[in-house]
């Protein structure tokens, strides 16, 4: 394989909403460029891009893949995006490693949900955008309207390079052409027909004038002498792209090539070669930031974005070098862990086809195998000098699920199988929950998860049933109680005596003791499990020893630990143990643990117990046509609207939602809005369930107790 020096490099990101054409236009990047000798296509499950087998059985890319196009002397790398939100992550990492996100839009729909969060992951990343409006061949497509919500959603900047007039040719405005293409998508030029002159002149001052406005040189000359030369206006366009003040916008149908040839051209004259920026970020040993240049003389560091392990692949780390030149069979360093790493032979991809290629220069992406100790987010870099490129930041987890085996004595292999894919996938975690007594997965939906579980049985031979989470419920007491217990044990030799009186109450801060106490000592403890409990020792005339207290303490947190009435933990509570009694030679400390776990018992189930359950606030962003239903489903969950704000055509309601009525939102809201609605969530606070939900928690706990589970 040929190798290219930066400035013959472009680093290209295909995102936006699911079902574009993103796959499908790379399909024709490469087979423009000749990589590929056949158009394959997603429908038929043959696309270079969408190789593996979840992504042919379900006709949608699921993960990000790499791939690459010669096109006139340039390597174009292409990093092909899923766009389903489930798949996010594959969003967020890709994009750290392209100078260049290419937002597809499907021309019968504008610009979509899906299209502004890539929009702006990629306005996070301040990567400069443009855009390609896909599937012109279909009914009822306006372009201009098009082109209007584009830049009412995504930036006033948006700029028409070229628009349609027929079936199969557009207007170019940076060469004044019609350009035309056959049925194998090559273009020709020809003279623009009189009857869109108007709109080609119209349309190409505009361009003229953002162009100058990129640049206060330009900006000067283009009101003094009112043009600009081609080489000018080329060079306002390149520039206001690479500085995110323009989003030049192209057109075409993917699978007929058509636009096709134009936009590989754009990319490589208008698009930022990778040392764009001059210098890259990054932090020392010491933490402390420092910058490199972007340049084969620097010293080599390169970001591993994306790890994959699979049977006909192995396990390949993508890279992107951000700066100097990388070698094959070299020994490198993981700035991250400090750990040397060997980096064998080096590979340019497309999707699952790979060829050597002898030293890669700064800007490039490509692949490495069988790194030790590397996992995705990692730099690896020259050993003399560390240096820490910026981590990827993955979005946090959405919901949450449980998983069984199916046969017993499985759980390890499970554990060695959910780990390794993490280390592909790090959207999704893995977690064994003590509390709960559940394997639990969390990550982005249920599809995402479904996916998980697919590839565990597939690749590490587990099945596993995925079954809801529990949830992590608190018992805590509504009303007041006072009571004793005494805890006396005759057994032949020595005996047990130990007796406490406790009064109980709801723990709030700073609230008055009761008169009748005298306040000797108090703590206040957080709680492991969350929520506080206060321990007050009220005792008077030294009617137990002090020695006995920790232990009376011991007993409380014991029983707060595996909960009363429904065997959740308790929270919020504070106990007053204000008076006892013990034994010369009875009284020890365990005595009196058994004492204040039974006395906390008898005064928890005086005090009105209660059950609380976690709430979330919820944010859903959807289309407006959607926001009714949006919010009809979440108050016949037991949601509480907070409010609703219109976000250009979008509509974000917040709520908060218990977490129980969110098992399985993302499948929800992805039938009630046809996938154009998306959600995120965080923990707000406890709140008390309804009476009968707690009851019904209640009467599980005696009937599992019963039963001796
Ligand atoms: N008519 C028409 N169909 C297209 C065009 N581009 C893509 N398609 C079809 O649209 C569907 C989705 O195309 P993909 O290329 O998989 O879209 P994508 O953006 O990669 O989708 P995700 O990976 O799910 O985000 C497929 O059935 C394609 O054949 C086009 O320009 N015209
Ligand atoms: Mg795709």
């Amino acid at each position: 394989m040929k190798e290219y020096t930066t400035d013959h490099i472009r680093n290209v990101g295909l995102v936006g909403h699911a079902a574009g054409g993103k796959t499908t236009l790379v399909e024709a990047m490469l087979f423009a460029a000749g990589e590929i000798s056949r158009m394959g296509s997603v429908d038929e499950g043959t696309s270079a891009s969408d190789y593996h087998r979840d992504e042919i059985e379900r006709k949608n890319s699921i993960s990000a893949s790499v791939l690459h196009s010669n096109w006139k002397d340039f390597k174009i790398n292409i990093i092909d995006m899923p766009g389903y939100s489930d798949f996010v992550g594959e969003v967020r990492a890709g994009l750290r490693a392209v100078d260049l996100a290419l937002v597809v839009l499907n021309a019968q729909a504008g610009a979509e949900v899906g299209s502004e969060t890539a929009w702006q992951t990629a306005a996070e990343n301040k990567l400069p955008c443009m855009l390609f409006v896909n599937r012109l061949d279909k009914e009822n497509v306006d372009f201009d309207k098009v082109v209007n919500s584009a830049r009412e959603r995504l930036g006033d900047g948006v700029l028409p390079v070229m628009f349609p007039v027929s079936a199969n040719e557009v207007v170019d405005l940076l060469h004044m052409k019609l350009a035309g293409f056959d049925a194998a998508g090559k273009m020709s030029l020809a003279a623009i027909p009189a009857k869109w002159q108007g709109k080609a002149n119209e349309w190409r001052e505009k361009l003229v004038e953002r162009a100058a406005e990129s640049d206060d040189k330009l900006l000067e000359k283009f009101f003094e002498a009112g043009e600009l030369g081609a080489d000018e206006v080329k060079q306002g366009l390149r520039q206001g792209l690479s500085q995110g003040s323009l989003f030049p916008l192209l057109c075409g149908v993917a699978p007929k090539m058509f636009g096709v040839q134009a936009l590989l051209d754009f990319i490589i004259e208008y698009g930022p070669a990778p040392n764009f920026r001059g210098e890259v970020e990054g932090r020392s040993a010491g933490g402390k930031i420092t910058k490199r240049s972007t340049t084969d003389e620097a010293l080599p560091a390169a970001l591993v974005f994306k790890t994959i392990s699979e049977a006909h692949l192995g396990e390949l780390s993508f890279l992107r070098v951000f700066c100097g030149k990388l070698n094959p069979n070299t020994e490198v360093l993981n700035a991250n862990t400090q750990g040397s790493e060997k980096i064998g032979q080096l590979f340019v991809m497309n999707g699952k086809t790979r060829k050597d290629v002898a030293h890669l220069h700064a800007g490039d992406i490509a692949a490495v195998v069988k790194l030790k100790h590397t996992h995705t987010g990692n730099t690896l870099c020259d050993k003399r000098e560390t240096f820490i490129i910026p981590e990827i930041k993955f979005p946090d987890p959405l919901m949450t699920i449980a998983v069984e085996p199916k046969s017993k004595g499985d759980e390890d292999k499970i554990s060695t199988g959910l780990h390794a894919m993490h280390a592909e996938d790090p959207t999704f975690i893995m977690k064994v929950d003590p509390e709960l007594k559940q394997i639990l997965l969390h990550g982005q939906s249920e599809l995402h998860l479904g996916l998980v579980v697919r590839r565990l049985k597939e690749k590490y031979g587990v099945d596993v049933n995925m079954v809801e989470a529990r949830i992590p419920y608190r018992e805590t007491i509504r009303g007041s109680a006072r009571e004793f217990y005494r805890h006396k044990k005759q057994t032949g030799g020595a005996g047990q005596f130990g007796e406490v009186h406790f009064h109980m109450e709801g723990y709030r801060d700073g609230a008055p003791y009761p008169d009748d106490l005298t306040i000797r000592d108090t703590e206040v403890i957080d709680l492991p499990w969350g929520g506080k409990m206060e321990f007050v020792s009220a005792i008077v005339g030294g009617a137990i020893d002090a020695r006995f207290i920790p232990a009376v303490k011991k007993g409380i947190m014991e029983i707060m630990e595996s909960g009363v009435v429904a065997g959740y933990p308790v929270t919020d509570v504070r106990v007053i143990l204000h008076d006892g009694k013990m034994h010369a030679v009875d009284s020890n400390e365990n005595a009196f643990k058994t004492a204040g776990r039974m006395c906390f018992r008898e005064c928890f189930i005086k005090a009105k117990p209660g059950i609380r359950e976690p709430i979330f606030e919820v944010e859903v962003t959807v289309p407006d046509e959607y926001m009714g239903d949006v919010m009809g489903d979440m108050s016949g969950h037991r949601g509480k609207i907070l409010g609703v704000e219109a976000s250009g055509h979008n509509q974000i309601v917040k709520a908060l939602v218990p977490l129980k009525e969110m098992a399985k939102y993302s499948t929800k809201l992805r039938s009630m809005t046809q996938g154009r609605g998306i959600y995120r969530q965080k923990f707000s606070h406890y709140e008390e369930v309804p009476k009968e939900q707690a009851d019904k928690l209640i009467k599980a706990y005696e009937e599992a107790r019963a039963q001796g589970l």
